[in-house]
């Protein structure tokens, strides 16, 4: 039951509004986690920055922005009547198609009487002696529950790069991690685009359309795979739905939760024109299954070769001008290493006469100055500078805010030199604080929706399993936070994963200890040790009953 009570004392300390449960975003994770938490009979309040739901897809709003996984997979399974009466329009659905798909279960499930919008949560205060935890607001509101759930998401702290001089750039910025609500004519501007990762490829042949002139400063090039988005075709549609349950649970046998067409298993068992005839229809199909045509491709460099020799092969095809193909051919890391892009006509981009590609590794900004982008060579005049330049990945989201645990440890502190977590659920010293698809868990090697729905679920199934013990608290032992953390590591290290500096390393943030962040062991392995530590009576947590106060019961098999 809900409850507002006075704390008394000083003034400022104000009413605090009481809940079962806190739930810190209202993206895909925390509206799940809303549903369920209800489900349980707890009551829950859901904290978001934003003014509406969706997370990504409300903040990425820049053209182009586009789903890679295909819109009948990338949707909640956990509602029959919700995955049949929802129609997508597309192979790969928009960002306004996903962002009225997540307002529509906001509306179905009538979620949104238990958000707080426009709120930002400050800090996060761990009370040891109530075994609870106090949620401060940027509006100056308190809460207070026993269980918070971090829903904050991967890939929602935008990063702005710290170039000398963007801050005296006399015309408009914009990151794509951020943009605006309001129309952004373009037309008749000189534009910039800083960045060609995933959110530069799909930006850059959408500004090119509108732009006088687009420059597009490149540092790594990325490989990148035609989408070949089309409408949805209603036989296909169709056929999803009718085998909705099993298509979804053969999805989650797979590595990454996505059902693609099947991977062959070695790029070196076969003949180099079968090999050259496989990738020619998987690049004509397009999207990004074609990381997936041989399951040796992310482990064997010989392997991943074939495949990125193949890509840059079609670049050299489609790029008019050799020289600037080879600038737009990625040479520096294995195919896949990176997330791999989908792309709508983005090589093709720079064969437009109003399209320029700066190299940046041959020729660094130097400054930004009021009028636009300054290489070491040449002075690129701008009216809008376009920031594709990515996110603090998977802990930004976190450590933006002051999370206190256990005698006045922070978050910060505990992950300086990496973050460490059991399972991606939980970190020691942080008792009852749940993090959905947290570093250390599958989340973004996946589709993220399969992701968030097992952590979910296990979150709700593990709050109703503490409630019927009645337990005061359960909380990540650091032994098998450890134990988890070189599981993760060597899954890593057994991949090509690592010879790459991606934001899943840390290092495109400076000052960020390069640290592997997701677990590329594959969705059935993770859910299965998540089942097994929960089978095993939470084995590797720390549960302390209420019965037993201050006692610590540790709960084996
Ligand atoms: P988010 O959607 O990021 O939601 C987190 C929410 O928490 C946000 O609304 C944020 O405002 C809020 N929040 C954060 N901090 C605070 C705070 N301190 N106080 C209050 N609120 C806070 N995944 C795929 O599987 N396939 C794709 O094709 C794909 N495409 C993507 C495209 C883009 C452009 C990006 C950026 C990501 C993409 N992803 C994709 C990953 C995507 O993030 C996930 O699929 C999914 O949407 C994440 O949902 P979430 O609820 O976990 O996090
Ligand atoms: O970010 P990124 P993103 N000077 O970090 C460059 C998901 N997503 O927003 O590589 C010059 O990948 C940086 O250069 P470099 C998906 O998971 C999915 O594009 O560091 N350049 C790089 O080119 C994705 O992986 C979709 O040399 C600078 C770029 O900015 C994740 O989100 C769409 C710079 C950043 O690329 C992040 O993608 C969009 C500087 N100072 C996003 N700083 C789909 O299609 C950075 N860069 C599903």
């Amino acid at each position: 039951m809900q409850q507002i009570d006075n704390l008394g004392g000083s003034p400022d300390r104000g009413a605090i509004e009481s809940f079962d449960v806190i739930i810190v975003g209202a993206g895909f994770a925390g509206m799940y986690m809303l549903h369920l938490t209800r489900g349980l009979g707890l009551t829950a309040v859901v904290l978001e920055t934003a003014s509406g739901v969706g997370g990504t897809w409300f903040w990425n709003r820049y053209p182009g922005a586009r789903c890679d996984v295909e819109s009948m997979q990338y949707s909640y399974s956990f509602s029959e009547e919700l995955q049949q009466e929802w129609h997508w329009t597309e192979r790969y659905a928009s960002q306004s198609e996903i962002l009225r798909y997540a307002n529509h279960v906001a509306d179905k499930f009538d979620l949104r009487r238990d958000i707080v919008f426009d709120t930002k949560v400050v800090s996060a205060v761990f009370q040891d002696t109530e075994s609870e935890w106090i949620v401060s607001t940027d509006q100056g509101k308190r809460y207070r529950a026993k269980w918070c759930v971090m829903a904050t998401g991967c890939l929602s702290a935008a990063q702005t790069p710290a170039i000398t001089g963007l801050d005296t750039f006399s015309g408009t910025i914009h990151h794509t991690g951020n943009w605006p609500h309001e129309l952004v004519d373009l037309s008749g501007q000189k534009v910039g685009v800083i960045g060609t990762g995933s959110s530069g490829i799909q930006v850059v042949p959408e500004l090119a359309k509108q732009a006088e002139h687009l420059y597009v400063f490149q540092r790594t090039p990325n490989f990148s795979i035609p989408a070949r988005n089309q409408p949805m075709d209603s036989q296909y549609e169709n056929l999803w739905k009718e085998n909705y349950a099993e298509r979804r649970a053969k999805a989650r046998t797979t590595s990454s939760g996505i059902l693609y067409d099947p991977a062959s298993p070695s790029a070196l068992a076969v003949s180099p024109e079968e090999r050259q005839k496989e990738y020619e229809r998987r690049w004509a199909a397009g999207g990004t299954g074609f990381a997936s045509t041989y399951s040796d491709l992310i482990k064997n460099e010989e392997a991943n070769s074939t495949a990125a020799e193949f890509v840059r092969g079609k670049i050299r095809e489609v790029v008019a001008d050799p020289k600037v193909a080879d600038i737009l051919a990625p040479v520096d890391h294995p195919i896949g290493s990176k997330r791999i892009c989908a792309d709508t006509m983005y090589f093709e981009t720079f064969n437009r006469s109003n399209v320029t590609l700066v190299d940046l590794r041959t020729n660094p900004i130097q400054t930004i100055s009021p009028e636009g982008v300054v290489t070491g060579t040449d002075v690129y005049e701008l009216d809008t500078l376009v920031l594709a330049t990515g996110f603090d990945a998977m802990t930004g989201a976190l450590s933006k805010i002051d999370i206190v645990g256990r005698q006045g440890l922070t978050l910060r502190e505990k992950w300086k030199d990496g973050p460490n977590t059991f399972l991606g659920l939980m970190t020691s010293g942080f008792p009852n604080l749940f993090i959905v698809t947290g570093p250390g868990s599958p989340s973004v090697m996946t589709n993220v929706i399969v992701a968030i729905e097992d952590n979910v679920k296990w979150i709700a199934d593990c709050l109703a399993d503490m409630i019927g013990l009645s337990a005061e608290y359960i909380e990540a032992t650091s032994a098998a936070e450890e134990n988890w953390m070189n599981q993760v590591r060597e899954a890593a290290e057994g991949t090509l994963y690592t010879k790459a500096r991606s934001w899943y390393l840390g290092v495109n943030i400076p000052g960020k200890p390069a640290v592997f962040m997701p677990y590329v062991g594959g969705i059935p392995a993770y859910q299965s040790f998540c089942d097994e530590v929960a089978a095993k009576g939470y084995e590797g947590f720390q549960i302390g009953l209420e019965a037993d106060r201050p006692a610590i019961c540790q709960l084996r098999a």
